[in-house]
């Protein structure tokens, strides 16, 4: 039985109530919000091929949500964090879309939207998407800082890098792309309320970079904004110990029970029934102590 959301706790700052589905949540004293992954792709670098077709997409979503996921996230392109990515054309990732989001939509949980692409933020939301998550934290498409204040709407900030540099410290790197994204957001006016960030778990960073931002997540409590950590399945988890991505459920509810330790409001997970057990056990134990 999946855990109850009041026994996902942890302990960092709140957000204030408003009109978004997003705000309502986090406004919940200490609670985690689990974000279930639905990638309606055939390359999605852990699950590509498995929820393609729109039946099992549909039965997939059913499934996070039984099993305790407060927000689907559906992608219809892969954004491989490892670089490899094939870039699908916007009818074809609109299509891809079509025979899924209404009827996930329809399940009555939050639905955000994992696009790089502005029109393609634009119709999910028009069709009753309430989030968008950017992977490249509103520095892509110029056209999305605009989709998102449209609509109102709370929007994902993650940081990225084309590739990864050993050389940097990537806790300033997070910072900078962070404050640029903040700079973009408010002159498109976006309502500050309206955004969390990522530290984007694998994207343009070497392992040692994706632990290090989990390690050291309260570099960016200063920025004041719920904090969303997607570790699951990444490959970070093979350079600790040599697994395939099917293998990485282990390191995943390790990697995210401590970004939640270290102030985490959000985990974007695939295995969220064994992610919702883990937070409930640690909880647990920690209101023990
Ligand atoms: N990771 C992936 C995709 N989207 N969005 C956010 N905000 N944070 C993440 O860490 C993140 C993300 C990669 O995982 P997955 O969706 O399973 O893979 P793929 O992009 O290959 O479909």
């Amino acid at each position: 039985m999946a855990a109850s959301p009041k026994e996902r706790t942890i302990t960092s700052s709140v957000s204030e109530p408003s009109d978004n589905p997003l705000a309502r949540l986090l406004a919940q004293p200490r609670r985690v919000i689990l974000v279930g992954v639905l990638n309606v792709t055939p390359d999605s670098f852990s699950d590509g091929g498995r929820f393609l077709d729109p039946q099992s997409a549909v039965a997939r979503a059913r499934r996070l949500m039984a099993e305790g996921a407060d927000i689907l996230d559906i992608g219809a392109e892969s954004t491989r964090p490892y670089g490899d990515a094939v870039a699908v054309p916007l009818e074809e990732e609109r299509a891809r879309l079509a025979p899924v989001l209404p009827a996930a939509i329809a399940l009555g949980v939050p639905v955000s939207i994992d696009t790089l692409k502005a029109p393609i933020a634009a119709w999910a939301l028009d069709q009753g998407a309430a989030i968008v998550n950017d992977v490249w934290g509103l520095q892509g498409d110029p056209a999305m800082a605009a989709v998102v204040a449209e609509h109102r709407v709370p929007v994902i900030i993650m940081h990225n890098r084309k590739t990864a540099d050993p050389a940097i410290d990537i806790i300033s790197d997070v910072t900078a792309f962070f404050r640029r994204s903040l700079d973009i957001a408010a002159r498109a006016g976006i309502a500050r309320e309206r955004i969390v960030f990522d530290p984007g778990i694998g994207f343009g960073k070497t392992p040692e970079q994706s632990i290090a931002c989990i390690a050291r997540l309260g570099a960016w409590h200063e920025f004041g904004l719920p904090l969303l950590v997607g570790a699951s399945r990444k490959r970070f988890i093979n350079a600790v110990v040599p697994s395939d991505p099917s293998e990485r459920i282990g390191g995943s509810l390790a990697a995210h029970l401590l970004a939640v330790e270290n102030g985490a409001r959000l985990i974007r997970a695939h295995d969220v029934g064994p992610t919702a057990q883990a937070l409930a056990v640690a909880a647990a134990i920690r209101r023990a102590q």
